[in-house]
């Protein structure tokens, strides 16, 4: 995260952190994540996928279905819980929203050892279209300070971590997941998001698929 602040313990209670574990290597964090039920997390279909962008970037988003048995994968505290999915249809870039990013990725050199969060204004898809071409589609969201003095993005390591935006009642909601962009914190090439409403019916889908164990 580029332009942000350390976090609280617990302000964040969805944000998850995926590792990769490798005997040569040593265990490393790979992406961000969320949750979004005791058994599901949201996170960046890149992740997974080395070749994935050299595909186009469209559809960048997977579904991670944890260990456990069915609702009893993590445990739910003050600390640790889900995040709203957006409503069905809804642009929030239409309205002026508070929207927050978070992640341990790359800060100004190196991965952050704290959870780093920062306040990311959403743009109009013109903004990224410009920049990006047909690479930006409907399937995602543009967003970053378009300030020389106050560089806000996401970068390397946040991928397939959040962008929640506060909707009614205060509600936190899952609007899209840190996907891509040319470089971080470039006030001339936003961040690219997974616009995450694009995608509820195929949430649905896969969650409520019955599964083998
Ligand atoms: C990345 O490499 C990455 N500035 C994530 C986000 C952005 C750029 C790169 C957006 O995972």
């Amino acid at each position: 995260i580029i332009g942000g602040d350390k976090s609280l313990r617990g302000e964040w209670p969805w944000q998850v952190s995926l590792w990769l574990r490798s005997q040569s290597k040593g265990n490393h964090p790979l992406c961000g994540a969320s949750l979004i039920s005791p058994c599901w997390v949201v996170t960046a279909a890149h992740c997974f996928k080395r070749k994935y962008r050299s595909q186009g970037w469209e559809h960048d988003i997977a579904l991670l279905r944890l260990k456990g048995t069915e609702g009893n994968c993590v445990a739910f505290n003050p600390h640790t819980g889900a995040v709203c999915l957006p409503e069905p249809g809804s642009r929030w870039e239409k309205r002026p929203a508070a929207c927050v990013i978070t992640g341990w990725g790359i800060t100004d050199s190196e991965y952050s050892r704290t959870l780093l969060q920062a306040w990311v204004p959403l743009l109009p898809a013109w903004k990224c279209k410009k920049r990006y071409g047909d690479r930006f589609t409907s399937r995602m969201l543009c967003a970053g300070s378009l300030s020389e003095r106050h560089r806000v993005d996401s970068c390397q390591g946040d991928s397939g971590g959040p962008l929640v935006c506060q909707g009614e009642g205060g509600r936190w909601v899952l609007t899209g997941v840190i996907s891509w962009g040319h470089g971080c914190g470039n006030p001339s090439f936003p961040g690219v998001y997974t616009r995450v409403s694009r995608f509820l019916r195929w949430i649905d889908k896969v969650i409520n698929k019955p599964y083998k164990t």
